[in-house]
């Protein structure tokens, strides 16, 4: 540990707001990829949280396999859980969500709650189970499900109706159980459009929002978008994460950086479209997103165990850097000149008030007029390249 590294550790700590958090499988992860094995030795997780904690993150999160290997006893079960449960309270890290690894397994290669066999369907929800009351054990506020092998490369092999009717079911016999054990937890569905399948059910935001809006329990059910996701469809996350908060849905967000059109690449947040991870920013601070800011992202393969480090602290501080910008950016009054030439702050105002259809009616014809004005977007974004770029 540098000197350096103990005042950035410290500027971190000073900013709680923040509830910076990281995954087991994230400064875990060892390099591996479809070409090739390991680039890095396997982090102990308990050792991933203490050092978690020096660099100012405020919590951890973790798959059931990320912390207790498959296959242990049910002895080794307990003692893996109460180490790694000592580690958290003398450290005082928190966790933000828990999840199920429902794809390692080779069993789970047709899927899991969406697997043509109904043996592996009842196997996936009771892996799930036994995974939520470790996780209410360990106070997770959110139990994420990501569907990574719900789909299909042959799509004649799967019914879509049933598929999505065998998902519903699962998410409801558990927020039944969470119920039934009165356990303080939440869910978050993921969505991811593809990889590893061809193509994943539940491919965007939207299609989550509206999974949940059929489910039996929608009031505990919400999303977590991930940046690496929506982007790997074209989308802008910005917009994805601005139609979770209209719906009160953002429980959890996976924050991590990603081109348009690769592989799921989960670099370091940041790492890639400054622009869209500025309005991402302004968005959550000026939300009030108050839940984990969790990075599900990994270290570039050519990095060692130090570079692990290097993007933990990346990943936080570009945040912070960020947020500070935001609010910058909305300070400066030639911004707020441009805002108001924009008319962005008419789009707050409704558009009707009461019975009106016979104004409306004939506003109709005045298309032509409004025609004319310009919205002076050019100005307003070019402000906000200035301010990315520090030259304002
Ligand atoms: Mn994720």
């Amino acid at each position: 540990m540098t000197a350096t590294l103990d005042q950035t550790a410290q500027v971190e700590r000073d900013r709680p707001e923040h509830r910076f958090t990281f995954g087991l499988w994230t400064v875990g992860n060892p390099g591996r990829d479809p070409f090739g094995g390991p680039t890095r030795e396997p982090v102990d997780p308990v050792d991933s949280v203490h050092k978690l904690a020096e660099l100012g993150a405020w919590g951890v999160s973790l798959h059931d396999d990320d912390l207790i290997p498959w296959g242990v006893s049910a002895t080794e079960r307990r003692q893996i859980v109460d180490r790694f449960k000592a580690a958290l309270e003398s450290t005082g890290m928190g966790v933000g969500m828990a999840t199920t690894n429902l794809f390692g397994h080779p069993a789970f290669k047709d899927g899991a709650f969406t697997s043509n066999d109904k043996k592996v369907r009842r196997a996936a929800i009771g892996k799930a189970m036994n995974f939520i009351d470790i996780a209410a054990e360990l106070g997770a506020e959110v139990y994420v499900f990501w569907g990574g092998r719900e789909g299909t490369e042959a799509g004649v092999a799967k019914d879509p109706r049933d598929a999505l009717e065998r998902y519903r079911e699962a998410i409801n016999v558990l927020s039944d159980y969470v119920v039934a054990n009165d356990y303080d937890l939440r869910f978050a569905m993921e969505p991811k459009p593809n990889e590893p399948r061809g193509d994943i059910f539940l491919p965007t935001v939207g299609h989550a929002l509206h999974f949940i809006s059929t489910l039996d329990r929608p009031e505990m059910v919400g999303v977590n978008p991930e940046v690496a996701h929506e982007t790997m469809a074209g989308l802008s996350f910005h917009h994805a994460i601005g139609q979770a908060l209209w719906a009160e849905k953002l429980f959890h967000i996976d924050l991590n950086g990603q081109r348009i059109g690769r592989y799921d690449q989960d670099f370091r947040f940041g790492a890639e479209d400054l622009k869209e991870n500025f309005l991402l920013v302004r968005l959550l601070e000026r939300a009030g997103y108050a839940g984990p800011l969790h990075f599900d992202a990994h270290s570039y393969r050519n990095e060692n165990a130090e570079g692990v480090w290097d993007f933990a602290r990346g990943c936080m501080s570009t945040y912070r850097r960020l947020a500070e910008l935001a609010q910058h950016f909305d300070s400066l009054p030639e911004v707020q000149e441009a805002f108001a030439a924009a008319s962005t702050p008419e789009l707050a105002l409704a558009s009707v008030d009461g019975d009106e259809a016979d104004a409306l009616k004939a506003e109709a014809w005045e298309l032509d007029s409004l025609a004319a004005r310009g919205y002076f977007n050019e100005k307003l974004d070019q402000l906000l390249v200035d301010v990315l770029l520090g030259v304002r």
